[in-house]
């Protein structure tokens, strides 16, 4: 298994630091949007977009790409910084973000915006895309991964529950969902609102492959990226310990931070924090 070598660390450090600085300076401009769960999934994004998905900036509709399936749909903003972080179009339109005739819907639109693969915003669907997908690429023969983030609380959604009995029926090892296991919904404690219990337990009772990691660790992030892609048979779920509002002190586990832009002082403080 490839190991970083410490500029390759650096360079997606990097990578995270300016998507971290896109999501804040953009929900600002635009006065809305979610920037805790797009905080939290910043080094999920960052491994699979610079090291691990098989796509093309220049030819976005390649049918030999990997697909990613944003589910958590409200997480916009990350989808976005890391599509201009991998060259899917210029990192300065990040700023017209939720403005009247952008390419940069609120919710992801796989109609307008250049590398995204699903419309997405009504959460529960993308795994069920995900086996579409999967299903499709084993009659064409082709290699092709699909890759799904969903959000803790979104899995309280029973169609997630249905698609991961037909990955597992269909032994879809092409399809590697991630949990972006930050412990906050929208309203509350995912744990309060309606708690999910052993989360591995279920996944592998649903005969999934489960995999736990720390969802900031860049190492670990991309360890089990690439031990999914050995799994053959079963899918692959990795756990993603996170962090909501990850990166910024006083959003960090806030439920407050889940759908409110930073103001201009807000944004001062948290852009300093990052540097
Ligand atoms: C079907 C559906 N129900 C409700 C909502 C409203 N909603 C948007 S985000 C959210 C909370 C999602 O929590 P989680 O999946 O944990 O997201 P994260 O913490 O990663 O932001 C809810 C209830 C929605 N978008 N779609
Ligand atoms: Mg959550």
């Amino acid at each position: 298994m490839v190991q970083f070598v410490e500029p390759q660390l650096h360079e997606l450090a990097d990578n995270c630091k300016r998507m971290r600085q896109w999501i804040l300076t953009t929900t600002n401009k635009a006065g809305s949007g979610h920037p805790g769960g797009s905080l939290s999934a910043v080094e999920v994004m960052a491994v699979l977009y610079m090291k691990i998905m098989r796509v093309d900036p220049e030819n976005p509709d390649w049918d030999r790409r990997d697909y990613f399936f944003l589910s958590k749909g409200h997480a916009a903003p990350v989808l976005y910084a890391a599509l201009a972080e991998r060259g899917f179009f210029p990192a300065e339109e990040l700023m017209t973000l939720r403005q009247a005739g952008s390419r940069l819907h609120g919710h992801p639109s796989s109609e307008c915006t250049p590398g995204v693969d699903i419309s997405s915003g009504s959460l529960g669907q993308g795994l069920s895309i995900a086996n579409g997908v999967a299903l499709a690429a084993r009659l064409k023969g082709t290699e092709q991964r699909a890759y799904v983030l969903l959000g803790d609380g979104e899995i309280q959604e029973g169609q997630v529950w249905e698609a991961a009995m037909t990955s597992a029926h269909y032994k879809l090892d092409n399809v590697c969902a991630i949990v972006d296991y930050n412990r906050l919904q929208l309203d509350g404690p995912v744990d309060e609102v309606k708690t999910l219990g052993s989360l591995r337990a279920k996944w592998e009772a649903f005969g999934w492959n489960a995999i736990e990691i720390d969802g900031h660790h860049l190492q670990e992030i991309y360890n089990s990226f690439e031990k999914a892609k050995e799994v053959k048979g079963r899918p692959t779920v990795i756990l993603a310990h996170t962090v909501k509002g990850k990166g910024v002190s006083f959003m960090e586990n806030q439920v407050g931070w889940h759908g409110v832009a930073p103001n201009d002082e807000q944004l001062e403080i948290a852009l300093k924090e990052l540097r």
